[in-house]
């Protein structure tokens, strides 16, 4: 498996990005500083998810950043990301992990601290934790989580932790206190006036904490 980054993980979405495109926010996001780039379309089939993807990929070639696909593990598989990053309620780990093969990295959600402990770390790369906070971003979110419960949740995930939802280059500190390796963030980033300075003030937050 390729080593990666979780400290700035940007989670793109097409209505946030519409006005510049998912493709070039990325891009000025990993300018910024953003380690990794997940492509999440919940209304796009296939054909769509591969040719986003494939632009996203080329944008990204040679930065360094790290590409995932959500979910379409056939989109995933055509594209040639990096990763890929499901759900419960998406396909289980283990069915995920035979499709994508062994070099892949899969990330998956855990919404508790039961889920986090029934992670196996013989499939799974990193968790994704959260919400931490209510975040209208993602309508359908579990009860938000906090910092005590984000804590928890590391602890219990037998593999790195990316923590998610509501936050904000404020909360840096408190997200690597309650041990997440980092953040991942839509809204902070995706639909701001300036992609690429918001993702800077975000890595210089993170710099700070790991100084
Ligand atoms: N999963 C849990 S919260 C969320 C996802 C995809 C959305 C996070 O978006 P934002 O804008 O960073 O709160
Ligand atoms: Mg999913």
């Amino acid at each position: 498996m390729k080593a990666f980054d979780l400290s700035l993980y940007l989670v793109l979405d097409p209505d946030l990005c519409a006005g510049i495109g998912m493709v070039e926010t990325a891009r000025l996001a990993v300018a910024g500083g953003a380690t990794m780039v997940q492509l999440r379309d919940k209304h796009a089939g296939t054909i769509r998810m591969i040719e986003t993807g494939r632009a996203l990929k080329q944008a990204l070639d040679g930065t360094g950043a790290l590409l995932i696909v959500n979910d379409d593990v056939e989109a995933a598989i055509a594209i040639g990301v990096d990763g890929l990053h499901i759900g419960q309620e998406d396909m289980d780990a283990m069915r995920a992990r035979a499709m994508i093969g062994p070099e892949m990295i899969l990330g998956l959600s855990v919404e508790s601290e039961a889920l986090a402990n029934a992670v196996d770390p013989g499939l799974v790369d990193y968790t994704g934790v959260g919400p931490v906070f209510a975040t209208p971003t993602k309508a359908d979110h579990k009860q938000p989580i906090g910092f005590d419960g984000l804590a928890r949740l590391v602890k219990a995930s037998p593999v790195p932790s990316v923590a998610i939802g509501g936050l904000k280059a404020d909360h840096v500190a408190q997200v690597f206190a309650a041990g997440a390796s980092g953040l991942a963030v839509v809204s902070a980033i995706c639909g701001t006036p300036d992609p690429e300075a918001a993702t800077r003030r975000i890595a210089a937050e993170i710099r700070k904490v790991r100084a």
